[in-house]
């Protein structure tokens, strides 16, 4: 037409995917950093008050260091999310709100970092090692999954992206419920079983057989590291 030819874009592998190797278009994948705040991740938080053992989480911490260092140095989209509402809470629905009380953790209730999943209070803030960098989207949602509420739909269109690369907590409930949002609006998700965990690893271990089940009913899994290698395959063809 005009002379011009488009630039093929690069298709990556991820191999050792399940339950088929991953295919990616880097320039339309993105990282997503599920939660990754103090309220999961810290003693005295949201999760810790809900009767849950902190440990795995703070666990993925490096896992997913590793993953964001190597999608940065690629150029991948990046973009992180938290959970919490708002400090008059008018974005609570009352049933969660009930039943966070019930369980010892009430949202909105003094903690040792300020009000449990409240915006603003420091449980909020993402854990200081995986800090977002300037200009990588902060999505905050009121829900467990990443859609409801928010605009991360359009920003990802906008930004043309098709395949997410799901890391955070927990498994089994923000990520989980994220996933079936992505899926549902057709986004390619591929779920990083070692850069995900929930309170109990059996939560953990079900969420991500259910991912890849049914060939894919969710999309795939991989560990880090085989994400993390495809990308460099990239770095190295592309000289
Ligand atoms: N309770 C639990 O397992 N998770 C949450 O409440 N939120 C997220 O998973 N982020």
């Amino acid at each position: 037409m005009d002379g011009r030819r488009k630039k093929k874009e690069a298709v990556l592998t991820v191999e050792e995917a399940l339950p088929y190797p991953f295919r990616m278009r880097p320039e339309r994948t993105a990282v997503v950093v599920i939660d990754m705040q103090n309220d999961f991740c810290a003693p005295g938080g949201f999760g810790e008050r809900l009767g849950n053992d902190i440990g795995p989480a703070r666990a993925i911490i490096p896992v997913i260091a590793s993953v964001l260092e190597a999608a940065r140095s690629c150029g991948l989209f990046v973009l992180h999310t938290r959970e919490g509402h708002l400090p008059d809470l008018s974005d609570c629905p009352p049933s969660k709100l009930a039943r966070s009380r019930r369980q010892g953790a009430g949202i909105g209730d003094e903690g040792p970092m300020g009000r449990l999943l409240i915006r603003g209070e420091p449980g909020h803030d993402i854990v200081p090692e995986l800090a977002p960098l300037p200009g990588e989207p902060v999505v905050d949602k009121p829900g467990k999954g990443a859609f409801y509420r928010t605009g991360l739909h359009s920003l990802l269109r906008r930004a043309k992206i098709e395949s997410l690369v799901l890391c955070g907590v927990t498994t089994h409930v923000c990520v989980h419920s994220t996933l079936r949002e992505a899926n549902d609006r057709g986004y390619e998700c591929l779920v990083l079983e070692d850069a995900t965990a929930a309170f109990d690893p059996r939560d953990h271990e079900a969420a991500i057989r259910m991912v890849r089940q049914q060939g894919g009913i969710f999309g795939w899994t991989a560990k880090a590291r085989d994400f993390i290698s495809a990308l460099s395959q990239n770095a190295a063809a592309s000289g």
